[in-house]
């Protein structure tokens, strides 16, 4: 008799096994949305998706001041984008800019506009920047 342990180990290889191309970028996905999905209705609304962005900000923010200046942000948004979100044009990104720029690509993200982002819709260029500034 296998017990739930072995099951479960089990389970988990053969997850690992899979072909990553077909399997691997959804389970990926799914790890996602399980993370940020506060009601548990398989999606990230808005507000889960601000929420993830703004704690994103906080770590990234390391000199603690109010906003992230190119080099804390370097790793997540390219220079165009960094000037494209810095509205006021101080060289920096305020949380207010921030979360401009996560609202609107989760917009561009949401294809189906059903305000909430779904596994399947997490692939592509605007998904791909977006979740590079929640996580
Ligand atoms: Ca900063
Ligand atoms: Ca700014």
């Amino acid at each position: 008799m296998i017990s739930e342990y072995r099951r479960a180990v089990l389970t988990l290889f053969a997850i690992a096994a899979m072909p990553l191309q077909c399997a691997g970028k959804q389970y990926a996905m799914d790890a996602v949305i399980a993370k940020y999905d506060r009601n548990h209705d398989h999606g990230l609304d808005l507000a889960e998706v601000r929420a993830a962005a703004s704690a994103h900000f906080d770590a990234l923010n390391r000199d603690g001041d109010t906003t992230l200046e190119t080099s804390e942000a370097r790793e997540i948004v390219g220079p165009q984008m960094f000037a494209r979100a810095d509205t006021d044009h101080d060289g920096t990104l305020s949380k207010e800019e921030y979360l401009a720029l996560v609202e609107r690509l989760f917009r561009k993200t949401d294809t189906e506009h059903f305000g909430r982002l779904y596994a399947r819709d997490l692939s592509g260029k605007a998904a791909h920047a977006l979740l590079k500034l929640i996580q």
